[in-house]
């Protein structure tokens, strides 16, 4: 298949368009490095040095001999949007490239801004794109588990039967999300529902929890290859940061009680998981949704597992809380049907663990330890 990956420099983008080439799909990338400008305004980099785009694709083709396509701009862009589609002719388009943290978004009111521009006017100049150019076209496109929030009641996959005063509905599962960012990707998704049913377009929404790892078979042919591993308290994710924290001898920071519960999965899960997307398209006018999760953990036993696999004495700090989320809940979420298309995850173990301890000491070197704390508060609106 001719498959575009938006996104393609990122954490995900970059190894997911290596799994897809390595494959035997025909890929091309399209990005426009702003994820790299962010580092520049905080003032942190990436754990593990990447290369630049270019450099990454150039390596790919000298030890696979496979080509890789790259675009440079900005899907708010919609000039630049059209282009990418028109020019390398997709069939399947997988939708990374919004601003992802959490934190980021709640920094002040004018990354809040930015970052529902970014991810609603790039995916909405996408549907766009796709609607005129070839509505055959699927999209598969990044959310997030955080969209549902933490409901008194079992997370289905995207969608839920209803019965209200003795009538009977099928409506998008209600969304309480908790940062401007999840918020972002819930008017996403509607935009989506939208399009799917008025102009027959197919799209799967897959709602991912919280990515930890950071190699896949194909980033370690070479070092050259690698992806990004953040550790900062804005773009570093739970795993990861913990993973870290216990080899520089930091304490883990656990916010708040740590009871809190997320839906979390492996890198490598998250590649194969793309690809059975890609592979099994959605019928066209259906907008089908997926919770591309493995296992559902408490924070707390996150810290546990990251501290038990150590080797040394590791310590769990716990911090109140910056965010607004609540410290204990029910949980229970529906994550089958990319089983049903054949995924076999990985479970979170040791091994795991400890690969990310062994590069975490290689490059250990590089963190900036102020970076660790959090600093966006929640509570405290500001205009920037
Ligand atoms: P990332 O920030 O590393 O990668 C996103 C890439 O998109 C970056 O390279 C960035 O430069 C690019 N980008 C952003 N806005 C763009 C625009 N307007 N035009 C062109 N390029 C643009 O993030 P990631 O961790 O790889 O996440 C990728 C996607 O997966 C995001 O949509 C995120 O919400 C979703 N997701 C990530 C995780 C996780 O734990 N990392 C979990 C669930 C869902
Ligand atoms: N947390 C800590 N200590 C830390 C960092 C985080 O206790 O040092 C807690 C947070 O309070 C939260 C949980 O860990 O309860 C997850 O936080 P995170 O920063 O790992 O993840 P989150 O902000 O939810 O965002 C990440 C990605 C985002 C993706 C999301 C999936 O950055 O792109 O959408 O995971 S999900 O959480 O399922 O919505």
């Amino acid at each position: 298949m001719r498959i575009m990956v938006l996104g393609g420099d990122g954490y995900l983008g970059w190894p997911t368009a290596l799994h897809l080439s390595q494959a035997g799909h025909e890929v091309a990338v399209a990005d426009n490095f702003i994820r790299r400008h962010y580092d520049d305004e905080l003032g942190v980099e990436s754990l593990v040095p990447i290369e630049p785009l270019r450099n990454r694709i150039a390596t790919w083709q000298e030890l696979t001999g496979k080509k890789i396509g790259m675009y440079v701009g900005d899907l708010t862009d919609a000039m630049f949007t059209y282009h990418i589609v028109e020019d390398f002719r997709p069939e399947a388009v997988v939708h990374y490239a919004e601003q992802r943290a959490a934190p980021y978004s709640m920094i002040d009111r004018k990354h809040a801004v930015y970052t529902q521009q970014n991810n609603v006017v790039g995916t909405l100049n996408l549907l766009y794109a796709i609607a005129e150019i070839n509505p055959d076209i699927h999209l598969v496109k990044l959310g997030t588990m955080g969209v549902y929030g933490t409901p008194n009641i079992d997370i289905e996959e995207g969608w839920l039967e209803l019965e209200h005063n003795g009538r009977l509905d099928r409506v998008l599962y209600p969304k309480r999300p908790g940062s401007f960012y999840h918020l972002s990707k819930v008017h996403d998704s509607y935009n989506m529902e939208f399009a799917c049913r008025i102009w027959d377009l197919r799209a799967t929404d897959l709602n991912q929890g919280v990515v930890y790892g950071q190699a896949t078979d194909e980033t370690e042919l070479d070092e050259r290859l690698a992806t990004r591993f953040d550790y900062d308290a804005v773009f570093g994710t739970v795993l990861n940061r913990f993973a870290i924290q216990a080899v520089i001898g930091h304490p883990l920071t656990v916010y708040g009680s740590g009871n809190q519960v997320r839906g979390i999965i492996d890198i490598r899960d998250t590649v194969r998981c793309i690809q059975l997307a890609c592979e099994n398209p959605a019928n066209r006018g259906e907008f089908r949704v997926f919770n591309q999760m493995t296992e559902a953990m408490s924070v707390q036993e996150i810290a546990g597992t990251v501290a038990s696999a150590y080797s040394a004495d590791v310590t769990i700090e716990h911090l109140e809380n910056p965010r607004v989320e609540a410290p204990d809940h029910y949980y229970n979420v529906k994550y089958t049907k990319l089983m049903d298309l054949g995924l076999e995850p990985h479970m979170l173990s040791d091994t795991l663990i400890g690969s990310l301890f062994e590069i975490t000491k290689r490059y250990a070197h590089r963190v900036r330890i102020e970076a660790l704390r959090p600093t966006v508060d929640w509570r405290k609106p500001s205009t920037g």
